[in-house]
């Protein structure tokens, strides 16, 4: 059995900090175009990281804490802000790909239908996706849409990490019960604890990019 100790697998505090190996630094950050369609996807020729999760959690938040931008992902304390994807470059090195949320109730059904497909080409068919972000809220359940998704990124061989963001929000003590009552519900590997409003985890969720980028390369045989 490969499972980690639960401290080593949750800890809570020192994410943020560690050494600088691996560590990411963002001197550019570009929005490119948005697409409701592989076919309107740009051609970048980058590797792509997709942010996935529901509806408000803070995905778009989260590019802008990580890019040092206030508005570069255009964020709404309403759900459903995001409905197109879009593609913003990196470093020139690589794409984060912010996609519209899913599980918001009060879209029509058609056009919660429209995202459904429209993120669910993009997974499937989009070869420069290497990896994804998995973000959900500490304090929300995870439930059976999050478990798919899991299982749906293993199939398609993905690296992924998932992201708890908005720990601001949680006590530590709040934030470390809830994190043992979620990895009964998903399962969950090493974890980033993030916040945009505080930029706990960024250091941390910079490096797990680079990583799945490696290994992307890896991958590719170059
Ligand atoms: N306290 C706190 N609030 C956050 C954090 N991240 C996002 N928010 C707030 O949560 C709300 C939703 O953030 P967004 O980034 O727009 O969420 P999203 O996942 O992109 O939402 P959709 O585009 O609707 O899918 C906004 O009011 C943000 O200010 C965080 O880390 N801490
Ligand atoms: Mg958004």
């Amino acid at each position: 059995m490969r499972k980690k100790s639960p401290a080593n697998n949750w800890q809570i505090s020192a994410q943020s900090h560690g050494s600088g190996k691996g560590r990411m630094k963002i001197t550019k950050a570009e929005f490119i175009s948005s697409a409701t369609k592989i076919s309107q996807c740009p051609a970048t020729g980058l590797p792509e990281i997709a942010l996935i999760g529901r509806s408000n959690v803070g995905k778009s938040s989260l590019i802008n804490a990580l890019t040092n931008r206030k508005a570069l992902a255009k964020t709404s304390s309403q759900p459903g802000k995001t409905r197109l994807i879009n593609f913003y470059a990196i470093n020139s090195t690589f794409c984060l790909v912010d996609l519209p949320g899913f599980g918001y109730a009060k879209v029509s059904h058609d056009e919660r239908r429209t995202w459904e497909l429209m993120v669910n080409e993009y997974f499937a068919k989009r070869d420069a996706l290497k990896g994804a972000l998995v973000i959900l809220d500490p304090r929300r359940d995870a439930g059976p849409i999050e478990e798919n998704l899991l299982d749906w990124i293993k199939e398609r061989g993905l690296a992924y990490t998932v992201v708890f963001t908005k720990i601001d929000k949680l006590s530590k003590n709040q934030l470390s019960s809830r994190l043992s009552e979620l990895k009964k519900e998903i399962p969950l590997e090493s974890p980033v604890l993030f916040s945009a409003v505080s930029g706990d985890g960024k250091i941390a969720l910079g490096k797990r990019i680079n990583a799945m980028l490696g290994d992307a390369d890896g991958d590719s045989g170059h």
